[in-house]
């Protein structure tokens, strides 16, 4: 039951709400987003993600970014195996797009005259019209501008959804990325602290189902057409052919390491549109992990792996504490070692010996432990 202060207060927060509602209607007029200050951002290649503020300078805005879609033949692991794959602008994910709750979204698809079959983009931050999928089919030689608003904060994916069989084929082609949407005010921790990343990584894991000859060879095709079946019946078996990040077993190793300092934050956004994974840093914790990546949820703590549900994208921000080579792995050590899903963090700072140190390095058992070991038996 209320009592009469809470159904004063009730009363007076209701009227509050109610102005406030006549002051700043929910729906803007086209007008007023016409009204808003736009921007133009150059998306860049996973795992690079272009520049953006973490706490947003000024009130909401248009975002404008431009994709191209490229089908192409592109080599997946070191013994050349081909896959005909569709991307969102060139690369394995698509790239990462960064806005800030309450902003507009324009994204131009382009499907140039080059490709061979319709695309179109879900974004699963978007609300209505099958992620904007209902509104974004395009065949070659087209193009078209689909603007949603950024309500919900957090890592999302998007993903090529042309209807039926196309959806999963597309999707295993390499039609996937993410979208961040940032709270105005950037992140905050468990208890509502403000945090900030030094750096960011993208990583899209992909699994793929390259079709094999008779005698056990993977299978090359000419064009995106031609391995739609073959593809379909390896598909249908679940059992992919490659797990990989960045489209391409060892894309984010050696040279191509992620890099960092002793004592910097990274914030790791890693998006799965088809599968389940399960990121882990070895050596390396989630110190603040968004499992689901939406960050009206408070973050994990102190994680040692987290679970990347299939049609999702998660965060997890870590600072790093020692130098060294770590791996950044899918902890389905299958998947990681034979497979391909695995990367690399290069650190460099100095080590910390009291966090870590080799009291003895390897060396012979001493003969008397031996005995002490068989004695013991
Ligand atoms: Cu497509």
């Amino acid at each position: 039951m209320l009592t009469r202060r809470e159904a004063l207060l009730g009363s007076v927060l209701t009227a509050a709400a109610v102005a406030t509602l006549g002051a700043m209607p929910a729906v803007a007029s086209a007008k007023e987003v016409a009204g808003l200050p736009r921007e133009k951002i150059t998306l860049v290649a996973p795992p690079f993600v272009h520049p953006h503020d973490q706490v947003a300078k000024d009130g909401p805005k248009v975002v404008e970014f431009t994709m191209t879609i490229e089908e192409k033949s592109v080599v997946i692991d070191a013994d050349g195996t081909q896959l005909n794959a569709m991307t969102y602008n060139g690369s394995i994910p698509g790239p990462l797009m960064v806005v800030h709750e309450g902003d507009y979204v324009e994204l131009t698809l382009i499907n140039p005259d080059t490709n061979t079959l319709a695309h179109n983009i879900d974004f699963h931050a978007a609300t209505g019209a099958l992620g904007g999928g209902g509104l974004t089919l395009i065949n070659p030689g087209e193009q078209v501008t689909l603007r949603f608003k950024a309500t919900r904060t957090g890592t999302f994916v998007y993903h090529c959804a042309p209807g039926g069989p196309m959806i999963p084929w597309h999707v295993v082609s390499g039609m996937s990325g993410a979208v961040m949407v940032l709270p105005r005010d950037g992140l905050k921790d468990d208890k509502g602290k403000s945090i900030r990343y030094d750096r960011i990584y993208y990583i899209g894991e992909n699994d793929f189902y390259v079709p094999r000859d008779e005698q056990g060879k993977f299978k090359k095709y000419e064009t995106a057409g031609d391995n739609f079946d073959d593809t379909m019946k390896v598909m249908r078996g679940l059992i992919p052919t490659h797990v990989v990040f960045n489209g391409k077993a060892g894309s984010l190793t050696g040279e191509n390491a992620m890099k960092a300092k002793v004592g910097e934050t990274v914030l790791i956004v890693h998006s799965q549109a088809n599968r389940d994974t399960r990121p882990h840093l070895i050596g390396g914790h989630g110190d603040y992990v968004w499992e689901t990546g939406k960050f009206v949820n408070p973050p994990e703590k102190d994680l040692e792996t987290w679970f990347i549900r299939g049609g999702s994208a998660g965060a997890a921000l870590y600072t790093f504490r020692q130098p060294g080579i770590y791996a950044y792995v899918n902890h389905n050590l299958i998947e990681a070692v034979e497979l391909g899903a695995s990367a690399h963090f290069k650190v460099e700072g100095e080590w910390n010996n009291d966090l870590m140190e080799q009291v003895s390095p390897p060396q012979p058992i001493p003969p008397a432990a031996k005995v002490h070991g068989s004695l013991r038996r």
